[in-house]
């Protein structure tokens, strides 16, 4: 189905075409993606439908609280969404922000002429401290890896990944691919039990990646916001700082809390979409 009708009842426009020249026409381009975008891969969202927490409290699995009083739970769950990524493929939506991310970093404003030695990237930049590959910068809350399978590089990773543990005593972390995991969780050499490398409720996000995300937000020229219920902060408050000086377009088949601010509210998967606007 081709998602391009024209517009929602708040005055946001709903052509693909329209954002596609916009994407195409701007140097600086940030994309915020959260669960609905691996969702065609199979994986299950966290709200709505079928999300996992229609049948799990968060507080019981995804504090570091949960992890304190029963690691073993905590453990067994990780352990199970581990097995359902571990079958997911990368689907046409990370692909097509990953082919977006190359085309841009070929096109950068920073890039130098064929036949000069290739200007610095903006991350190489003091007046373009990191902000990615190239002057595209794809933010992800998403923990499952896809986005680094379908090629993305410059990859900013808001709440972890759930293929790296991490030391609750040391914080010392190392990457762990094994399906399925031991019953409990391993101890670290320190001696301390290790934990998802994940991002809980109640914890900070990794700085570095967040100064990363804040940068693009607020230098974008044009903000996407693909597959994400947009209510957890401070993730989703980088769609605020972006429409200081960004146009905001929405890839959802639900409504969003930001759809009222948005340009542009595309209303369906992203697989279908994203295809369409990254050409
Ligand atoms: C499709 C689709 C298709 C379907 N195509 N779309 C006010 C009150 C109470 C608490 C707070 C508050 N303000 C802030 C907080 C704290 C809290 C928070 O935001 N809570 C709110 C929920 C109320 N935030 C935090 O605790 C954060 N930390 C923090 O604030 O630290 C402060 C601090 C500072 C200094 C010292 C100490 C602390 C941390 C948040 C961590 C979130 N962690 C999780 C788990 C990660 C690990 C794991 O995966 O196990 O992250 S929770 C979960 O939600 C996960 C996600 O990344 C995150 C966002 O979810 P997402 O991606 O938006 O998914 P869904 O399911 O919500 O939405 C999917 C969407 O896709 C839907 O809209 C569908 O329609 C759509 N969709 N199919 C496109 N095919
Ligand atoms: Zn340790």
């Amino acid at each position: 189905m081709n998602h391009t009708s024209s517009s929602t009842g708040h005055g946001a426009r709903s052509d693909a075409e329209g954002l596609r020249e916009v994407l195409a026409r701007s140097d600086f381009v940030a994309v915020l993606t959260g669960a609905g975008i691996s969702a065609e891969s199979g994986v299950p969202t966290f709200r709505g439908p079928g999300g996992l927490w229609r049948n799990w409290r968060p507080e019981d699995l995804a504090t570091p609280e949960a992890f304190a009083h029963d690691p073993r739970l905590v453990w067994e769950w990780y352990d199970w969404r581990r097995s359902l990524i571990r079958k997911a493929e990368p689907n046409l939506g990370h692909r097509a922000l990953a082919k977006l991310e190359s085309r841009k970093a070929g096109q950068s404003p920073l890039r130098a002429p064929a036949n000069q030695t290739p200007a610095p990237q903006c991350s190489e930049r003091p007046e373009h401290p990191a902000v990615g590959q190239g002057c595209f910068t794809l933010i992800t809350q998403n923990v499952d890896g896809l986005h680094e399978r379908a090629g993305s590089q410059g990859l900013v990773k808001l709440h972890g990944d759930i293929w790296r543990l991490c030391c609750v005593g040391c914080g010392l972390t190392e990457r762990n691919e094994q399906v399925p995991l031991d019953p409990l969780p391993p101890r670290c050499r320190c001696g301390t039990l290790m934990r998802p490398g994940v991002v809980w409720f109640g914890e900070p996000l990794p700085e570095d990646e967040w100064r990363r995300a804040v940068e693009a937000s607020r230098r974008a020229q044009i903000f996407l916001l693909v597959g994400t219920s947009a209510v957890v902060y401070p993730a989703a408050g980088l769609a605020e700082l972006a429409l200081a000086g960004a146009r905001l377009a929405i890839v959802n088949p639900e409504p969003t809390p930001f759809d009222h601010l948005a340009d542009w509210v595309l209303g369906g998967p992203a697989g279908e979409i994203l295809p369409q606007v990254c050409q």
